[in-house]
């Protein structure tokens, strides 16, 4: 009876220690988008990079990625994805069918990026500082915002799942994908402010005829009108600032 309990304080203490254990610290690979913050005019193309980069072990292999892209449609139109400079070739990248839909449509504001290495030929995620460029993605500025962020899901739909694939079948190494893409967008007040020459471009000569236009030198009403960046109904020294901060934008 004695050695039944000694077995079973034996097999206890095997347990506990095995339970205590330190699990295998396996290497993990964070997904990011930048720049974190950019600003942009209404009309113009916002560029936003996914990256991969090694967070553990070094050289962390990875076989694919899937990542769930989400940002508000009503101020972004998704336009198309670049990886042609991803820092490895690709086997397959795209927006690609998915059970639950979510590539049905990218007017929605969500699409799942997927990228995939040739099989037996594994990327590598660099360490810090240094990251690998997945795909860049281009949305076209549709609307004025103070702030509209372009992230990461961590799932949509049933199946739908931001992660990081391994070397080996069936392994995980999705490490931080908490990642923000922050967007300002500079809407004016009216679609024809900053235009004053009227040739459809804004342009160094849109300021140097602004200025004639501030300094009353120029009070033709189509000048004024272009000129008048905060919409009161007058070109003057209230509009340089907001002339400003959006005409800079576009040169
Ligand atoms: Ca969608
Ligand atoms: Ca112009
Ligand atoms: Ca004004």
């Amino acid at each position: 009876m004695k050695k039944h309990y000694e077995r079973i304080f034996f097999f206890s203490i095997v347990l506990a220690v095995n339970w205590l254990a330190p699990a295998t610290v396996l290497g993990t690979v964070d997904l990011f988008l930048s720049p974190s913050l950019q600003t942009r005019a209404t009309g113009q193309i916002v560029e936003v990079t996914l990256s991969a980069q090694w967070n553990g072990t070094p050289g962390q292999q990875f076989s694919a990625i899937d990542s769930i892209l989400s940002w508000n449609p009503t101020h972004l139109q998704f336009l198309n994805s670049d990886v042609s400079m991803a820092g490895y070739s690709w086997f397959i990248s795209g927006f690609l069918n998915d059970p639950d839909g979510i590539n049905t449509t990218l007017a929605d504001g969500n699409g799942l990026f997927t990228v995939l290495a040739l099989p037996g030929s594994p990327a590598t995620a660099p360490a810090a500082p240094a990251t690998m460029i997945i795909a860049k993605f281009h949305f076209k500025a549709l609307a004025g915002t103070p702030a509209t962020p372009i992230q990461l899901l961590p799932t949509l739909g049933t199946f739908g799942r931001t992660r990081v694939l391994g070397a080996t079948a069936g392994s995980d190494v999705t490490g931080n994908i908490a990642t923000t893409a922050v967007v300002t967008i500079v809407q004016p007040c009216a679609p024809l402010v900053g235009d004053i020459d009227g040739d459809t471009f804004i342009t160094f000569a849109d300021v140097a005829a602004a200025v004639d236009v501030y300094l009353g030198i120029d009070t033709l009403p189509a000048h004024v009108t272009a000129a008048d960046a905060n919409c009161d109904g007058q070109a003057n020294g209230l509009d340089i600032q907001p002339f400003t901060d959006y005409v800079l934008l576009w040169l």
